[in-house]
């Protein structure tokens, strides 16, 4: 392994091809309205990199998980660009991916960029359903007067989507309280499932079919991820996370992923590599249990 730098995991050509390959890695490094700590438009690269020493055979489904094959295309021209023209650029690519029967997989970058995905996968599946880790609920009508931003793409979402559900959730301000009340919206607050754990079936009644998962990386504890912007205390661990994701791998159709908002920290690279592995562990759930 380690052949191809700017490939997930590095893998030979033989296994990166876009043609052969059922997954495709999109890096969209957006960053504009990012809030505290900057340079979640590094994330994607620091993720890549990190992958190359993911081990690519997965022990708990016993086999290589890499031989569907992983295209990871070029840096999308996101950055510097206006959020809609960032999403519209997002959109175009993703469509073009699901008309070639390709498995997207999107790292960002900041929250906002999901939009594109999220307008690609809605547009294929109408049923979709979003299944949602995160910190921060993410449902402000706008932040700083900005619509498009990373504190409300959830809110943006769930204007075309309700079918939404959220966990890891503790960060949120009354607006947004009153908001998911008013809605009766599913959210897992994490105070809360600390003492319980996550009710996987409940969270399962909620969605639909085809599934659409996108990943604040912040929503795991910064003791499994570090590296991203607006660390919050409390948080899913790493088994957890895996734990929650292979059930609806199992019970769902999960046709887009999305893990965002990582920052790298220089010489600080085990965030960087648990989100790999996270992304790994979730291609070896789509294909081989
Ligand atoms: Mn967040």
């Amino acid at each position: 392994m380690g052949t191809a730098p700017n490939h997930f995991l590095g893998l030979e050509k033989e296994f990166s091809d876009y043609a052969p390959s059922k997954t495709v890695v999109i890096p969209a490094p957006f960053e504009a309205s990012t809030s505290y700590q900057q340079g979640t438009s590094r994330g994607p690269q620091s993720v890549i990199t990190a992958s190359h020493q993911v081990e690519t055979f997965d022990i708990e489904l016993g086999q290589d998980c890499h031989t569907q094959g992983i295209h990871t295309l070029a840096e999308l021209a996101v950055q510097g660009k206006s959020a809609k023209t960032a999403c519209d650029l997002l959109y175009k690519e993703t469509k073009k991916i699901l008309d070639d029967g390709k498995w997207p997989i999107m790292l960002g970058g900041e929250h906002t960029i999901s939009y594109g995905l999220f307008q690609a996968l809605f547009e294929r599946y109408p049923d979709l359903s979003i299944f949602h880790i995160d910190a921060h609920t993410d449902m402000r009508e706008a932040y700083e007067g900005n619509p498009y931003s990373h504190a409300s793409i959830l809110y943006l979402i769930r204007k075309q989507c309700k079918k939404t559900v959220h966990v890891g959730i503790r960060s949120m301000c009354e607006e947004e309280a009153l908001y998911v009340k008013k809605n009766n919206i599913p959210v897992y607050y994490d105070f809360e499932t600390r003492k319980t754990g996550l009710p996987q079936d409940e969270i399962l009644g909620h969605l639909s079919k085809n599934v659409y998962i996108t990943v604040d990386v912040d929503g795991l504890s910064p003791q499994v991820v570090p590296s991203t912007g607006t660390p919050e205390p409390g948080g899913l661990g790493y088994y957890e996370t895996l734990d929650v994701l292979k059930k609806i791998f199992k019970s769902k159709n999960v046709v887009g992923m999305d893990f965002v908002e990582m920052m790298p920290i220089p010489n600080v690279v085990y965030g960087d590599f648990a989100v790999a592995k996270i992304i790994y562990k979730c291609i070896g759930y789509k294909y081989f249990l």
